[in-house]
């Protein structure tokens, strides 16, 4: 691959072992090891995100940009030499995926129409750098918040103009993303909430979004993009409420509009932890709920209260969700996409490769625990016999609906008995996860 001279004389990132020294080397993540008889790669399907890795100016709310980038411009030409260092990082950490929004990959131009043209174009140049180097596309999705037009929201918006605008915008989103060959397609719904009860009709914003949805998979199938429909989960911020609040609201929603079959989740560590849930608490449910679809694994900081879009670190909480989505099969389409950011002081090029390389090792330790864990199957035997009682047949009964409360509540007349207490051995199952890791 051509160097874009961007990352200097950075080599590419190797596989080491847990004992190298070398900051730019992967200690846990052996992208062919077999792991439960399948690939780390295929496990993990790690993607790089467009936006924080190459938009990111630094900028917060106090303060303007502190890091420089020879692409940040606004035309074709400053897109395409984003494209070549996007991948060409891509090649020096040997990661298989990336992911992007339309306003990453291309300028807005004046109107709709040049945007769509400019996406389009820059899908053709992704397109050929995708066959010369075999890296695939995770997702693809559309802006549909950044613009002043969207601050009432998008498909949510009191304007049928602006449902309308952003309908064209994601048609050409799902095009480009279908094109690519992309996984899966994200609907992450930033400005879809409210600011005020005050000047909001709750129910026709949410019937709004329903009908938005639903024209997303209707067109899926009338163009066949075989990849999956992903709603991304987040509680709040931009807006005060935002309706995809959490994975329980967002099947909620799902079920109440008849999409529930149709569309899956895309889970961030992040928003788990601003919706005052942990991460294995979001792919358990999602799982059980039969919703289950990526994960944005970017953490959050547990104190600040706003989104903040980390490089994950700690091992040990990721392998409990992690055991949990091995022991549902893993990922089909979904994977997992590093929507996470460097720090505003972090200004050298290496600093993109320092975030990913230890987010990436974080999470091959964390597949390895869990692996583990499946390997030793205490954990999973002591789940088993914990709910053991209900295979009796009185349980099965129960549950088959075949008990009425008056049955119920006479059999304990007859019988008398006091339920006997079990430890829940909490205590035991976590030095189990911890001697495992
Ligand atoms: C915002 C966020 C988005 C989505 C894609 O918090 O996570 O970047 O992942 O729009
Ligand atoms: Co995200």
């Amino acid at each position: 691959m051509s160097s874009t001279g961007f990352f200097g004389n950075l080599a590419p990132v190797r596989f080491e072992g847990p004992d190298s020294d070398n900051p730019l080397a992967y200690r846990h993540y052996d992208k062919d090891a077999l792991i439960l008889g399948k690939r780390m790669e295929d496990h993990l399907r790690p993607a790089v995100c467009y936006w924080h890795s190459f938009g990111f100016s630094g900028a917060d709310p106090f303060g303007g940009q502190t890091i420089e980038r020879p692409w940040f411009g606004d035309d074709l030409a400053h897109a395409r030499v984003k494209a070549d260092a996007a991948f060409e990082m891509l090649h020096l950490l040997g990661v298989p995926f990336f992911t992007f929004h339309d306003r990453d990959i291309a300028p807005e131009g004046t109107s709709l129409r040049e945007y769509g043209k400019n996406v389009r174009e820059m899908a053709g140049y992704l397109q050929k750098k995708m066959a010369d180097t075999g890296i695939r596309l995770l997702w693809g999705t559309s802006n549909l918040f950044h613009d002043r037009r969207f601050m009432a929201g998008a498909a949510t918006n009191p304007d049928p103009d602006v449902f309308a605008y952003s309908a064209a915008q994601v048609k050409t989103a799902i095009d480009v993303t279908h094109q690519l060959g992309g996984a899966n397609y994200v609907v992450w719904g930033g400005r879809e909430g409210y600011e005020t009860l005050l000047n909001t009709d709750l129910k026709r914003e949410l019937d709004q979004l329903g009908r938005f949805i639903a024209l997303i998979v209707e067109y899926k199938h009338r163009i066949g993009f075989p990849g999956t429909i992903l709603i991304e989960p987040k509680p709040q911020e931009p807006t005060k409420h935002q309706y995809d609040f959490d994975v329980a609201s967002v099947f909620g929603f799902l079920a109440r509009y008849g999409l529930e079959r149709e569309v899956k989740v895309n889970i961030e560590v992040a928003h788990a932890v601003l919706a005052g849930h942990s991460f294995e608490h979001e792919v358990a449910l999602a799982i059980a709920l039969g919703v289950f679809g990526s994960v944005d694994i970017n953490r959050n900081d547990y104190q600040s209260g706003w989104d903040t879009d980390q490089f994950p670190t700690n091992a040990a909480e990721m392998a409990v969700a992690f055991y949990h989505l091995l022991k549902s099969g893993g990922f089909t389409t979904g994977g997992l996409n590093f929507d996470a950011r460097i720090r505003r002081q972090s200004l050298e090029p290496e600093d993109l490769l320092h975030g990913h390389v230890g987010g990436l090792d974080a999470c091959a330790h964390a597949l390895k625990t869990a692996a583990k864990l499946i390997e030793d199957g205490r954990i999973g035997r002591f789940v088993e016999d914990r709910y053991a009682a209900w295979n009796s047949p009185e349980g099965k009964a129960i549950l088959a609906g075949k008990r009425t409360l008056e049955e119920i509540a006479a059999r304990l007349d007859r019988e008398a008995f006091e339920p006997k207490p079990k430890s829940g051995r909490q205590e035991y199952l976590e030095n189990l996860l911890i001697r495992h890791l």
